[in-house]
């Protein structure tokens, strides 16, 4: 059972973008600059289009704050759409007149189905809210769960691995400090960690975006600090991996998810993969981490190692064949702004929200309705 529920709420281009989160213990110290930090590192990113000039997310806490500290009700956020001001009269709540009806889904994004789902005769409908504008407010909310584990020491990063098929060479190993390598990455246009395929990457990116094209990429996430036994091995829906997988799948535009030293998993024999155990000092350790930190559905005290791949952005300024929604007529689908490459984006949104499984798990295995309580709880029984 869920710990930790969510919902957030609003258009692309709509007023404001809410969120609600609950099951947050009180006395978590928390305020809007700590979550801005995040917003900030999100709207980053070679290969950003025109809206991230308009934009500049900053968040409102309205309920479950009280002198910078949570009190264990709702948390209720707002980020307000700058946009909004260009997009009244297409947005309006009340009925407006005017108004051009979209006809021609875009191949690749949810118009198509979108509007047959929901009896639409306008994909506007659709776009709103499919749109990767609400993973603003997914980060937001998530930065809360992120600050929670952060109190126990648990630490997240993310680094974009490949563009098109120009790949990094950079590779995580289990010395690396992940707060200095987020560092680093941050500083990057791209949030790559070699220099020389960034600069191959961007290339290619301008080269996508002068022919009317979109890039897709993969970015790996590194948690680091997880004690033993977050998720379970006896029940199927409770698995750290389906976990982190259904959350994390949910992050628009994202086609794949793998744990773990995947080429390796995928091509060699068992005994040149699995980890092997080693006694440092009274601890068991591992010479390798290949299974990414989890084994049989749980944390094993490992960095948690994941790469996700994002699809190119279905959204070009040089549209594919359409079919209109009115008419049947074949024509070009319909353009509509968007971003060249937001794989830089996509890595950090990863980073964040997987923050919301982390602490749900934390919460699961060691309880509290108070940060005291559960800091006690774990200090008692986490097993590193
Ligand atoms: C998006 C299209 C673009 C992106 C947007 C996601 O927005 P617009 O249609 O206003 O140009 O910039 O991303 C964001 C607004 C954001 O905050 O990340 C889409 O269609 O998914």
């Amino acid at each position: 059972m869920n710990k930790i529920n969510f919902l957030t709420a609003g258009e692309s281009h709509g007023k404001a973008l809410i969120g609600i989160i609950e099951g947050i213990p009180s006395g978590l110290l928390i305020n809007e600059e700590y979550i801005n930090e995040q917003l900030s590192r999100r709207q980053h990113g070679y290969g950003r289009g025109g809206r991230m000039k308009i934009e500049r997310d900053k968040v409102n806490i309205l309920s479950g704050v009280r002198n910078g500290k949570t009190i264990g009700s709702p948390i209720a956020l707002m980020i307000k759409n700058l946009d909004w001001e260009n997009w009244k009269n297409i947005m309006s709540v009340e009925d407006s007149e005017n108004i051009t009806k979209i006809t021609l889904p875009r191949p690749g994004h949810a118009d198509l189905a979108g509007v047959r789902k929901y009896d639409f005769d306008d994909i506007r409908n659709v776009i709103e809210r499919s749109s990767a504008r609400e993973t603003t407010m997914r980060v937001a909310l998530a930065c809360i769960c992120r600050k929670l584990i952060e109190e126990l020491d648990i630490r997240l990063f993310s680094h974009v691995t490949s563009i098109l098929d120009i790949h990094s060479k950079f590779r995580i190993n289990t010395l690396s400090c992940i707060k200095s390598l987020n560092e680093k990455a941050d500083q990057s246009p791209l949030r790559c960690l070699d220099k020389d395929s960034e600069i191959k990457m961007i290339n290619a990116i301008d080269k996508a975006k002068n022919n009317g094209d979109s890039v897709g990429g993969q970015f790996e996430v590194v948690v680091s600090g997880l004690p033993y036994g977050l998720g379970s091995y006896t029940h199927w829906e409770r698995k750290l991996n389906s976990q982190v997988s259904q959350m994390l799948m949910s992050i628009n535009a994202l086609k794949s998810i793998e744990f773990g030293n995947i080429h390796l998993i995928r091509t060699q024999t068992g005994s040149k993969v699995h980890d092997q155990m080693i006694d440092s000092e009274g601890k068991i350790s591992r010479v390798t981490n290949n299974s990414g930190g989890i084994e049989g559905g749980m944390s094993n005290t490992q960095p948690l190692v994941l790469r996700m791949t994002m699809k190119p952005l279905s959204s070009l300024v040089k549209p594919l064949n359409s079919v209109d929604i009115d008419t049947n007529e074949v024509k070009k689908a319909h353009t509509e702004r968007s971003d060249s490459c937001a794989v830089p984006a996509a890595s950090i949104i990863a980073e964040n929200t997987i923050a919301f499984t982390i602490a749900d798990s934390i919460l699961d295995k060691f309880g509290g309705d108070s940060m005291l309580q559960l800091k006690n709880h774990y200090k008692l029984s986490a097993k590193f």
